[in-house]
């Protein structure tokens, strides 16, 4: 078990960013930059890029300081899932997606009999990643990407994404001027990054352009050939709020663990509505993201579908619960525990230096709560006869500074 550490990248990325932003004298960081334009161009030649494109490309083009600065930010204080889904699935976000439900009918009739993925799911992606395109990010793609892949920053995330880019550039589904997105590249309604956009976009209004960032069409259904692909079930859920008997251990359970829902019923694991399952031999696992205190849910083959846009589960959740609540359900029957028992920076700094002193993790502590981490916390839970959930609370940490 060993803790990452990003403290080398952190330190090349603030002298970089002095460079741009301060010190070096005119024009010194751009032949810089410059020089890299020159290199990177063997690697775009290779994938097909036309020098015209190249040059149309980066004609003019900067490193973009803000871009650096958002790669690196790291939050002093994690926020708690429950502020999370409290923020992405707010009561305005509901009723805009309801709102947009209704006037999309006839489209998203469509699309759902084209594609079998849920409409509520589709919206609820929209919503969730650019406020139904209201905030599809300003910044343009190739500059951000150019960026990133110069500082070194996410480097082979930002040379692949450059490349796809380049390509989407040079096919003009998109002129360079409009073609803009957020820090990191993900592009238009559905913030697409580039290599998803080439492989699934599509051009669902025949104009000729796969147009996700100013064409509803076009994006709800690019939204919807990437979930296809993703193994989306037509006809299911993503999964259910449960309630969990008392004294059943729920970190006992991995999250691997798979089991039918008729077999999680027989072990007091229902529904938290009080409904039955509807299909008892769907395939489910057991996610409890806020621990043995908050909500709980069995999660389906659709919950790793939405997995594949985002791969944080509390996306997927957040995606999942809105379009429940767009649908008309309510909000989760269990509450989100309250952030008394979140750690702040220095708390999770403090816990890895103890688990690290009990032997229970090796690395330098810096604070970032990985798996590492989660499966010393779990570790120590078990020692202790504690309900073993893995989460790093302050319960835990007042416990291991009462043991030195
Ligand atoms: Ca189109």
């Amino acid at each position: 078990m060993r803790i990452a550490s990003d403290i080398k990248a952190l330190i090349g990325l603030a002298l970089l960013v002095m460079v741009l932003v301060a010190g070096a004298p005119a024009g010194a960081s751009a032949a810089t930059f410059a020089q890299w334009v020159e290199q990177f161009w063997p690697t775009a030649r290779a994938a097909g890029i036309t020098r015209d494109t190249y040059d149309r490309a980066f004609k003019g083009v900067t490193p973009d300081p803000e871009v650096i600065e958002s790669a690196n930010f790291q939050p002093e204080y994690v926020k708690p899932i429950g502020e999370y889904m409290d923020r992405v699935v707010s009561d305005k976000r509901i009723a805009m997606g309801q709102q947009k439900l209704v006037e999309n009918k006839a489209l998203l009739d469509a699309i759902e009999a084209r594609y079998g993925v849920d409409r509520h799911i589709l919206v609820a992606i929209w919503g969730v990643e650019s406020n139904y395109g209201t905030q599809p990010g300003d910044k343009n793609v190739i500059r951000s990407l150019a960026t990133l892949a110069y500082s070194g920053t996410k480097a082979t995330y930002a040379r692949q994404q450059l490349i796809a880019a380049l390509k989407i550039l040079q096919r003009g589904d998109v002129t360079l001027e409009a073609m803009n997105g957020s820090w990191a590249g993900a592009m238009g309604h559905t913030q697409f990054i580039p290599t998803t956009y080439n492989s699934f976009a599509v051009d669902y209004d025949g104009d000729g352009k796969r147009d996700i960032w100013n064409d509803v069409p076009d994006s709800l259904a690019s939204t919807a050939s990437y979930l296809k692909v993703s193994k989306w079930r037509p006809g299911e859920s993503w999964g259910y709020e449960v309630e969990v008997p008392k004294g059943f251990k729920v970190a006992s359970v991995s999250e691997s663990t798979v089991k039918a829902l008729g077999d999680w019923q027989k072990l007091g694991i229902v529904r938290a509505s009080g409904a039955a399952y509807p299909r008892a031999t769907d395939k489910a696992t057991l996610f409890a993201p806020a621990g043995a205190n908050g909500p709980a849910f069995l999660v389906l083959n659709n919950f790793r579908s939405i997995l594949h846009y985002n791969t944080a589960k509390s996306y997927a959740l957040a995606v999942g619960h809105l379009a429940d609540r767009l649908r008309g359900d309510g909000p989760f029957v269990h509450p989100w525990p309250t952030d008394e028992n979140h750690l702040a920076l220095d708390q999770r700094v403090e816990l890895q230096r103890l688990l690290v002193t009990k032997g229970l993790l090796t690395g330098d502590a810096d604070g970032v709560i990985g798996p590492a981490t989660l499966q010393a916390v779990k570790a120590y839970q078990r020692a202790k006869g504690l309900p073993v959930d893995g989460f790093p609370s302050l319960t835990i940490l007042e416990l291991l500074r009462k043991e030195g």
